[in-house]
């Protein structure tokens, strides 16, 4: 082990969980193509990851995860302070010292037979002094080629370490993947993560939820910092500036679509790009000209499978063709490739669904069984990306002109409004809700309160999270303070048809938003803040799709749904009591007094 470090707080806590988990062997991941070549092939010749075509797909592996594993558990991740009281109502919470035991006993032994991988990864650029380095211990094959994918991995990142000890320590137990003994643990206190008993991407990849939301948000809290479950995206106009903006969607909301977005003809013609910098994370922080800063912390993407094709998400569909892991998706045995739902409407005739059953693809869809799980993932390294924008390695970040908050709901929350300043867009971040997705293990589609997007993520209290976003408000300049915006791609009419074309077309609302970020075009006031007259969403191309009286419903506040609105975001905000910030606390009485 002293070849490749001799920082002694790593070396210590590795020697404890060895002495613990008793691994047959130990292998420290070097960063090279040589070794994740040799692990692929060491994963295929145990079942744990198939070979792809790879004349169409090269170097891209499919793996299936347990049936029962397939998603993030939000019943069984907890967040352990000192106390309860740090962690909020919105977490679940285990006392350090208890979860450790357990924790400890579930792990023991349980790498015997084993290999231990240990990838020394960076969050952010290597050496950048916003970027966070962790340390995960797996015993998973497949945990070590995503995390080569979606972090800078290697020993570089133990170079960049030094001898300091600011560092997220991470151990990933496979055990016997029983979901009764599954557990997702964060101790922001000791920067430190243990996860047992998955092999599920968000609930073993530690670097993403984990380490860069949950232990980041309580280290940004600390620090001075934001950690958010945003997407950067740079939006050049005709006049070729780029603006950036940071969007926080809950879980397989649209976050990676939007961040990927190719402009609708017109717009092309016009001159809109738009480049990407991040798809899920943003570590946010002041810059020296007083503006608002975003990093993306990660290297790749985790995106969501079904619903991604050549119209919908032609960059992510592409980022997919090299070097990625598709993960529970179904495969077509006559080609060695990869199908899912709403990839194209021919189901692979000759397929293996995604637990491995083989199937004719077009008879088991009659039958209305899903050849892919709803929430299959590919991981595809950023590079792939051909809209990645040329800031995705910058140290610093890119300057943020707008924070936009939203999710599904089918009633209710307007295509887009624009809150009236930075505290009350706190408070539309603070309430927004959403239908639950199948990102999550549980039922799908109920609207819950997701405030920030940041539910399953938030690493503190989310009282404490929204006072930090209050006091980073009162250190900006409001003229360099991002506006802050809330929309929504999903309403429905009463067939149950969305409303919104959306995809490419969001471009035609968040021109809109750019426009008010420069003072160039006027909204209507109403109780719930500002909304855009009709007119000026443009609508060219769209007119068949969407009718100007279809847009005005979306644009619509239908005060008595909002009345009901506010009373449920009274509910919620009992649960926290007196650590309420007294900002929101006014901008719930002044929406209760606007709706008279
Ligand atoms: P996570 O990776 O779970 O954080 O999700 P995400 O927010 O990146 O979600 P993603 O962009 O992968 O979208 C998830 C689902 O929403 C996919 O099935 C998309 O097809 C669908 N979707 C995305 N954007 C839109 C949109 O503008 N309109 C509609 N109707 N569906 C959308
Ligand atoms: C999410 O659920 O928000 C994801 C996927 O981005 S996972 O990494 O599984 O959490
Ligand atoms: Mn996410």
């Amino acid at each position: 082990m002293e070849n490749y470090t001799t920082n002694k707080s790593v070396l210590s806590w590795i020697e404890d969980k060895v002495a613990l988990v008793k691994p047959d062997n130990i292998v420290w991941i070097d960063g090279t193509n040589e070794q994740i070549e040799a692990l692929r092939a060491e994963g295929c010749s145990t079942g744990e990851m198939i070979k792809l075509n790879q004349e169409l797909l090269p170097d891209c592996y499919l793996h299936r995860t347990a049936v029962n594993d397939v998603a993030r558990v939000e019943a069984r991740t907890f967040i352990c302070t000192k106390t309860k009281a740090e962690a909020g109502p919105t977490n679940n919470w285990m006392e350090p010292g208890a979860a450790y035991e357990m924790l400890y006993d579930i792990a023991r032994d349980s790498y015997k037979g084993r290999t231990m991988y240990v990838i020394p990864y960076s969050m952010g650029p290597v050496g950048s002094k916003f970027s966070k380095i962790g340390i995960e211990l797996t015993d998973s094959i497949y945990v070590v080629l995503n995390m080569a994918i979606m972090t800078r991995t290697g020993l570089d990142v133990l170079k960049a370490l030094g001898d300091s000890d600011d560092w997220v320590r991470g151990l990933h137990c496979k055990c016997q993947i029983d979901p009764e003994k599954r557990y997702i643990c964060q101790f922001p206190q000791d920067n430190t993560i243990i996860s047992v008993n998955s092999g599920y991407g968000g609930n073993v990849l530690l670097g993403k939820k984990c380490f860069a939301l949950r232990i980041a948000s309580y280290q940004g809290w600390k620090e001075g910092w934001q950690a958010e479950h945003m997407l950067i995206l740079g939006l050049k106009k005709p006049d070729g500036q780029i603006r950036y903006i940071c969007a926080a969607f809950p879980s397989a909301c649209g976050k990676t679509n939007l961040a990927m977005l190719i402009p609708p003809e017109g717009y092309k013609k016009n001159g809109y790009e738009v480049w990407t910098v991040g798809d899920d994370i943003s570590w946010i922080r002041k810059g020296p000209d007083g503006r608002l800063y975003a990093i993306n912390p990660e290297n790749g993407f985790f995106g969501v499978a079904p619903g991604t094709n050549e119209k919908s998400n032609p960059n992510a569909l592409k980022s997919t063709m090299k070097g990625a892991i598709f993960t529970n998706v179904a495969r077509n045995l006559d080609t060695n490739t990869v199908w899912w739902e709403g990839l194209d409407k021919n189901p692979p005739v000759n397929a293996e669904e995604w637990t491995g059953i083989k199937c004719n693809g077009v008879e088991w869809k009659a039958e209305g069984k899903n050849l892919a799980h709803p929430n299959s993932r590919f991981t595809a390294p950023a590079k792939n990306c051909p809209c990645l924008s040329s800031e995705f390695e910058n140290p610093q970040g890119v300057p943020i002109s707008a924070f936009v908050f939203g999710g599904r709901r089918a009633k209710l929350a307007p295509l887009v409004y624009q809150s009236r300043d930075w505290n009350h867009g706190v408070f539309v971040g603070a309430t927004m809700a959403s239908e639950t997705t199948a990102a999550a293990a549980g039922a799908v589609g109920v609207v819950r309160r997701d405030p920030m997007a940041m539910l399953p993520f938030c690493g503190y209290h989310m009282a404490d999270y929204w006072q930090h976003w209050i006091d980073i408000g009162k250190t900006l300049d409001p003229d360099k303070a991002p506006k802050i915006f809330n929309v929504n791609w999903f309403r429905k009419d009463d067939e149950g048809n969305f409303m919104w074309p959306g995809f490419g077309d969001n471009l035609r609302v968040l021109e809109w938003i750019i426009k008010r970020c420069e003072g160039k075009v006027d909204a209507q006031e109403t109780a719930i803040g500002y909304i855009p007259y009709a007119k000026d969403i443009n609508r060219e191309g769209i007119e068949d799709e969407v009718s100007l009286e279809s847009l005005d419903s979306i644009l619509d506040v239908d005060k008595a749904l909002w009345k009901d609105e506010a009373a449920g975001i009274e509910e919620f905000f009992k649960k926290f009591g007196d650590k309420l910030p007294a900002e929101l606390k006014e901008s719930l009485a002044t929406l209760k007094a606007n709706l008279g």
